[in-house]
């Protein structure tokens, strides 16, 4: 499947691949970086992918993986010639974070991700109560995440907070990895 995903794809562009539990804010993000609005969003089925570009106009194609547990399997399948791997958490939901880094240290654990650079969005930093990214960022295994260069920021996808310098610090990983 993975195969089939990326034949087609035009060469120049970079395949960022975007993860994280069902109702992170995902789509929300996609949408939001893509059209500055916030979209009303359903559970992905499948994939969602928007072209996008780094202040430094290097394309790259931003794909939006569904995160319900039942489609967490299919995850690899998108994993193969990953430039930069994006995982969205939710840090109003404390709940669920062991589960989300148990699925982020999985994810990075796939043989095509190995030296992948990732960058870990702290979702809804808007809602009372919400983690700070520096709280979460204690939080996380550091297993997979020492072996690759790895940026983590606040953002909020339904205010827009946090989300003009993403294509940004995406553009740097991505000169990273290229060069690596
Ligand atoms: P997913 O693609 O990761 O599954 P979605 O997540 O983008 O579908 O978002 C799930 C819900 O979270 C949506 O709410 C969406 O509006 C909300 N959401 C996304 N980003 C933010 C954010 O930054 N702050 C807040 N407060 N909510 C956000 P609904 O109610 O439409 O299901």
């Amino acid at each position: 499947m993975g195969k089939l995903i990326s034949k087609g794809r035009r060469e120049r562009d970079a395949r960022v691949v975007m993860l994280g539990l069902d109702f992170a804010g995902k789509s929300t993000l996609l949408y939001k970086l893509k059209s500055g609005r916030a979209v009303e969003t359903c559970p992905t089925v499948g994939f969602n992918v928007e072209s996008l570009q780094t202040p430094c106009r290097v394309s790259f194609d931003l794909w939006d993986v569904g995160g319900q547990a039942d489609l967490r399997a299919s995850w690899p399948d998108y994993l193969e010639d990953t430039s930069t791997l994006v995982f969205v958490l939710d840090s109003a939901d404390t709940a669920r974070l062991p589960q989300a880094v148990a699925a982020l240290e999985e994810a990075l654990s796939h043989p095509s991700m190995a030296g992948v650079p990732v960058l870990l969005l702290a979702n809804k930093q808007e809602v009372p109560g919400a983690l700070a990214p520096a709280d979460l960022g204690k939080r996380l295994q550091r297993g997979q995440l020492a072996k690759r260069r790895w940026a983590l920021r606040g953002c909020s996808a339904l205010t827009g907070q946090g989300l003009q310098e993403i294509p940004a610090i995406l553009g740097e990983l991505l000169r990273g990895s290229r060069a690596s």
